[in-house]
């Protein structure tokens, strides 16, 4: 049966491909939207991709997630580092959770090393760019 996994991405990444190419690539968010959709179709996943700058819109579409969708998939960007409402809504979405990060944060600058988030994902993909939301897709294909 179609497994549906929605596609959460965090502040400031609706700039992807316009600033800072040596960190994040080239590739925009709507790149990598297409990529993910593709990806999706070779494993019976409809894919629903969204961004937001706001921590309180991403908590309200995961809480939404949980009646609607099999899994989330999350770049929740710099909140991963400070929003401890996001973890309490991931927590309560009780879902299988794939966090991702297209930079290796523990190459980073020590405020990115902690992620709120990890301790409530089922996996966590950093450092490979965009082909992470591709591995997330690929590993929850084989998990739902
Ligand atoms: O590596 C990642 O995917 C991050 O989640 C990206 C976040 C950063 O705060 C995290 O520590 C790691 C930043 C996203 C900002 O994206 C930009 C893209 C183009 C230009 C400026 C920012």
């Amino acid at each position: 049966m179609a497994k549906s996994v929605i596609i959460l991405n965090g502040p400031n990444l609706n700039m992807l491909g316009t600033r800072e190419p040596g960190m994040y690539g080239a590739a925009t968010l709507a790149d990598i939207e297409t990529m993910c959709v593709d990806e999706g179709k070779k494993h019976g996943i409809t894919v629903d991709f969204r961004q937001s700058n706001s921590e309180g819109e991403l908590v309200t579409w995961i809480q939404e997630a949980r009646d609607k969708f099999d899994a989330i998939v999350i770049n929740p960007a710099a909140y991963s580092h400070t929003s401890v409402a996001i973890h309490d809504a991931l927590r309560a979405a009780a879902l299988p959770v794939v966090e991702v990060h297209l930079s290796n944060i523990h190459q980073r600058e020590q405020f990115r090393h902690h992620s709120y988030v990890s301790s409530v994902a089922t996996g966590v993909i950093l450092g490979l760019g965009p082909t992470g939301y591709k591995l997330a897709l690929i590993a929850l294909s084989e998990q739902l």
